[in-house]
């Protein structure tokens, strides 16, 4: 392929010359292209392709044991500056890690072919998206970036003659001798060989030793979040870790919702709810990202970075997530789950009773009795977003949609109610704060047992978080009150005393999300509390589901428990000491009138 772009030539270049590849393929993001390299990936053994008639055009992949997630200790922040990556990053000198880094890459690639894949987050040509460039030698990460986002020729016609692009290096740090027989998931064994690095002031990431997931594929958590992040702060936009939904009321009226949640709080299941109400629909723009800007009338736009959604399998079910099994029957990417004798795949949690025998995900023989899972617990499906039957027609609107409410949460046993409605924006911004998930019931006592997660990004930050959260406070300050997305606090995990969940959750939540609806259209009733606005007595609508949930229960989920709201008060103090002079003036005077309405 002939290179216009001649800064984009050069790096590749210097690239090449560093890590040594045999070959070097710039990907085009052709269907031929992606049917060659998985065949080219079965043929040596590290692709399965499952059985057509049960899951057409489905590969199933075995990873590393060591190389199953993400490895937050070793994901790197190499601001120039420690005092600028805060207190949730790990801070390296840039010069050090870049001289430790050039030193694993020197030949990492030889043996191998060295895949240079342009890619788009956003859709192309949208005012909103940005383009990466990701050089790896992962033939596995080429496909699944292929779904993941926008890649190929048309990327590099995007990006014209003298495009900016952020510079993603990947190497699975696994070179080859001569003759010697590729591993079917090449990557560096141990932990300490594994680098996740991001410089921010120059916009590049740097990753070595994984072939898993965010490690990996670059465009997600380390460009979408991370740099974009720093992007986002010099630039004035936001770029979040959040799905987006459209709600369409009985009426017709639309409305678009972000949502902030920590892993395990079933985001992505919300991002496909199917609502149990009547009349309502919900449909899905984005399950992970949302990249938002103001337009020019003055609202928050949103796109989806992304074009495909990178789920956990395990646990996904028709009752879970009836959309997301549709999706993944044809055209997906398995990773890490149980392959069936008859060339399916199996994973707990699913629904489907298990079969009498399969090879687990480590490929070893599985037996119900066996003692082990045969899906690892972060096993994964990657598939095109366009394929989820409940993907609104809009979700590549190159203008983004207006986001009317932010939604953001956790997984608390108490003190947090079913749902909260801030009193304003700065009051939002300190919740988003606050927002966590408890971890463990740790012995350390309740506020230790809370891991405070702002906006759901702690383990995606590429900046300060003090900064971070001022940036929000800041945005708040660019548009008019009443044209700025409200923002929710929800929790779907309050428990009782026999610690069983009181809300039923999946897609009962819709009600919730009539509720705000409601609110925001200024129909839906609530009552002011300290802590907020919560739904009045008779405002969330469990018509249908008495049987699963009374009005008493309801009610003990939307109460306002001052000596636990103390207490977290306390806790929350506690938390805000890390981020010392930089947390914002703004914060400290949110917690201090909460205090002062709670007395
Ligand atoms: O591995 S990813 O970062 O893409 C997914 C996740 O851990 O949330
Ligand atoms: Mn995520």
């Amino acid at each position: 392929m002939n290179l216009k772009h001649k800064e984009l030539a050069a790096w590749i270049e210097e690239v090449r010359e560093m890590c040594k590849p045999d070959s070097v393929h710039i990907a085009d993001g052709s269907k031929e292209e992606y049917n060659k390299m998985l065949q080219i990936m079965i043929d040596a053994g590290l692709a399965t392709a499952l059985n057509p008639e049960k899951r057409p055009g489905c590969f199933l992949f075995r990873s590393h044991p060591s190389d199953v997630a993400r490895v937050e200790n070793r994901t790197f922040i190499a601001s120039k500056k420690q005092e600028d990556a805060g207190p949730d990053c790990n801070w390296v000198d840039p010069e050090e890690l870049k001289a430790d880094m050039r030193k694993l890459y020197d030949g990492c690639m030889k043996g191998r072919v060295m895949y240079v894949i342009p890619f788009s987050m956003g859709p192309i040509g949208s005012p909103i998206s940005k383009i990466g460039v990701e050089i790896s030698d992962s033939p596995y990460v080429v496909i699944n970036m292929a779904i993941m986002t926008r890649i190929g020729e048309k990327v590099l016609g995007a990006l014209g003659a003298d495009g900016e692009f952020v510079r993603c290096i990947h190497s699975v740090g696994k070179p080859l001798n001569d003759g010697e027989k590729d591993s079917s998931w090449p990557c560096a064994p141990s932990i300490d060989q594994k680098y996740i690095s991001h410089f921010p002031e120059e916009r590049t990431i740097w990753s070595y030793g994984s072939g898993y997931g965010g490690n990996a594929l670059l465009g997600k958590k380390c460009f979408a979040l991370r740099i974009a992040g720093v992007q986002a702060r010099d630039e004035g936009w936001l770029a979040e870790h959040m799905l987006i939904l459209k709600i369409t009321d009985p009426a017709g009226k639309v409305y678009y919702i972000c949502g902030a949640l920590p892993s395990f709080c079933g985001k992505t299941n919300l991002a496909m709810v199917v609502p149990t109400l009547p009349g309502w629909k919900v449909e899905t723009i984005g399950d992970d990202i949302a990249w938002m800007k103001f337009g020019e009338d003055g609202r928050l736009y949103a796109i989806n970075p992304e074009a495909g959604f990178f789920g956990v399998v395990p646990g996904t079910s028709a009752q879970s997530n009836p959309n997301a099994m549709k999706q993944i029957e044809r055209d997906t990417i398995f990773t890490n789950v149980g392959l069936t004798d008859d060339g399916d795949v199996w994973w707990e949690g699913g629904g489907i009773p298990a079969p009498e025998h399969l090879i687990d995900w480590e490929g070893n023989d599985w037996t119900p009795d066996c003692g082990r899972p045969a899906a690892h617990a972060n096993a994964r499906f990657t598939s095109p977003a366009a394929q989820c039957p409940s993907i609104a027609p809009e979700w590549e609107d190159p203008a983004g949609v207006p986001i009317s409410a932010i939604l953001i949460g956790g997984r608390r046993g108490g003190t947090i109610p079913l749902v909260n409605e801030s009193l304003d924006w700065n009051h939002g911004v300190f919740l988003g704060s606050i927002m966590g998930s408890e971890t463990t019931a740790a012995a350390i006592g309740l506020a230790a047992g809370v891991r405070r997660d702002p906006f759901a990004m702690l383990p995606f930050m590429g900046y300060h978080t003090g900064d971070y959260l001022q940036h929000w406070l800041n945005t708040g300050k660019k548009s008019d009150s009443g044209k700025l997305p409200k923002i929710y606090f929800v929790n779907w995990f309050r428990k009782d005393e026999n610690d069983k969940f009181i809300w039923p959750g999946f897609g009962e939540n819709s009600r919730v999300l009539k509720w705000i609806v409601e609110r925001l259209s200024g129909i839906g009733e609530a009552v002011e509390t300290p802590i907020g606005n919560l739904p009045a007595p008779g405002a969330i609508d469990l018509c249908g589901i008495e049987d699963k949930i009374s009005e008493e229960s309801l009610a003990k989920i939307l109460d306002v428990d001052k000596a636990s709201w103390l207490e977290e008060i306390v806790s929350i103090k506690e938390n805000y000491k890390k981020f010392g002079d930089r947390l914002p003036e703004e914060l400290s005077e949110q917690l201090d009138a909460l205090e002062k309405r709670l007395s």
